[in-house]
């Protein structure tokens, strides 16, 4: 009989839904668990409630087939994955609500031999918290054990590391890291994801995987709060901070980012936080990378005000509001912050430009700001401020943008004269 038949994933978000039908297409019986309805009853129709590139046809087809079916509790099963969100509160603190409720959803049907496995990002020694909580909850399991495969519940922690755009590639091919309480539930956790994982599944312990997940964020932080900072000093100096860039990186060892109007999505912006806050005294660089990317948005919206000051009867193209190039989500954005802004002092002055978007987000649109395409965007004003790279901007020839005055938080217009 196959190890692993029926698989329960918690949580059909970004990361949950695409691996449940993942898990689903390699012929196992999945069922997804939510605790919004209106996520169960969409994904139970076969549709989807996010957007992410060939995912509807695989949901659909793994729903038609019956292999993927949804439900608002989790049921029996073999494995029980974790995929919830993990916030951080008002004082940058983590807000673990989410998996301890997941948690204690599963607690009255585990059975022995069952695998859990966290994927939510987490802060350092979360899966062991899961592990002790469980024993307590359930002191007629065994959890954890000694290094053999004996019947005892096993726990693992596996991180999610897809990129949105690209999460079914990225599902299948990436390596992961795999860290269990105890190297028996790493292998068997290592055995369940080599069943849809293309990629090497990287042994290791829970804590070192937990914190495998937050220093690739982390670093990420880190090398583009670089990136910011020297666009500020290259300001101060009025030097092309993209020139600077482009040189510097011909260096066989030199590669820095690019700079933006600051780090945005559920991800870069608050992962860092897990590690601060578990170590204030220690991760001083990661702190200060923090600060310095809010700090840009801060520094861009200061910008904005002051050109659009000196023109008080231009129209002002607010240019993207998604956290990044291409994709339609807003989380954490930091163009959505900055357009904010100037749509609160500017109101019906501001002209919001997103491709990606049908209509203007609520908080916009109470301040009557403009709802445009970039073509009429680009012949009602007078002021552009691109916040996001998308293709659409990119392909903007020189001829008809000659008249804006323009703040390049991207670096997309180096035909003209450029402010960061
Ligand atoms: N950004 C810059 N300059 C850069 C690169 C990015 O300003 O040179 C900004 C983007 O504009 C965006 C933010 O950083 O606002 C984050 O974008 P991203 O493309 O770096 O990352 P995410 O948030 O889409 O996905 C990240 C990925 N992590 C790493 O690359 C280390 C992904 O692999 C993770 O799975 C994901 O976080 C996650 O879920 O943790």
């Amino acid at each position: 009989m196959p190890e692993f038949q029926k698989v329960v994933m918690i949580g059909l978000g970004y990361i949950g839904l695409p691996t449940a039908a993942l898990i689903a297409s390699r012929g196992m019986q999945v069922v997804g668990v939510d605790t919004k309805e209106d996520v169960v009853r969409t994904v139970g129709s076969g549709a989807i409630h996010i957007s992410e590139p060939d995912l509807d046809g695989l949901v659909s087809k793994v729903v038609s087939s019956g292999a993927l079916v949804t439900a608002t509790k989790p049921q029996p099963a073999d494995v029980f994955i974790i995929a919830v969100p993990t916030p951080i509160d008002g004082d940058n603190r983590p807000d673990l609500s989410s998996v301890n409720a997941a948690v204690e959803s599963i607690l009255d049907v585990l059975a022995p031999g069952n695998l859990v496995i966290l994927e939510s990002t987490s802060p350092i020694g979360t899966t062991e918290a899961i592990a002790r909580r469980i024993s307590e909850r359930r002191p007629d399991l065994h959890v954890g054990t000694n290094g053999k495969e004996d019947g005892s519940v096993y726990v693992a922690y596996c991180p999610e590391r897809v990129l949105p755009g690209r999460i079914l590639t990225e599902l299948i091919n990436n390596d992961r890291c795999i860290g269990g309480i105890t190297p028996a539930c790493t292998r068997r956790a290592q055995r369940f994801y080599k069943m849809f994982v293309r990629g090497a599944c990287v042994a290791t312990t829970a804590r070192a995987a937990e914190l495998v997940k937050l220093t690739e964020n982390a670093f990420r932080d880190t090398n583009i709060a670089f990136a910011n900072e020297l666009s500020l000093i290259c300001d101060r100096f009025d030097i092309n901070v993209w020139e600077v860039i482009d040189i510097a990186n011909r260096h066989p060892r030199v590669n820095v980012l690019r700079p933006g109007p600051g780090v945005g999505g559920h991800c870069i912006a608050i992962d860092p936080w897990f590690i601060i806050d578990s170590a204030p005294d220690l991760a001083r660089v990661m702190r200060t990378s923090r600060d310095v990317n809010n700090q840009k948005t801060h520094r861009i919206i200061e910008r904005a005000e002051a050109l659009i000051d000196d023109h008080p009867y231009a129209n002002v193209a607010c240019c993207g509001l998604t956290f990044k190039a291409n994709i339609d989500d807003l989380r954490e954005s930091p163009a959505m912050e900055v357009a904010l802004h100037l749509a609160a002092k500017y109101g019906p002055r501001v002209k919001v430009v997103e491709p990606n978007l049908r209509r203007l987000p609520p908080d916009l649109a109470d301040h009557r700001v403009g709802f445009m395409n970039i073509d009429e965007a680009l012949r009602s004003c007078e002021i552009a401020i691109v916040l996001v790279d998308h293709d659409e901007f990119k392909m903007i020839p020189l001829a008809e943008r000659r008249h804006l005055d323009v703040i390049d938080t991207r670096g997309i217009w180096q035909d003209m004269p450029v402010r960061t």
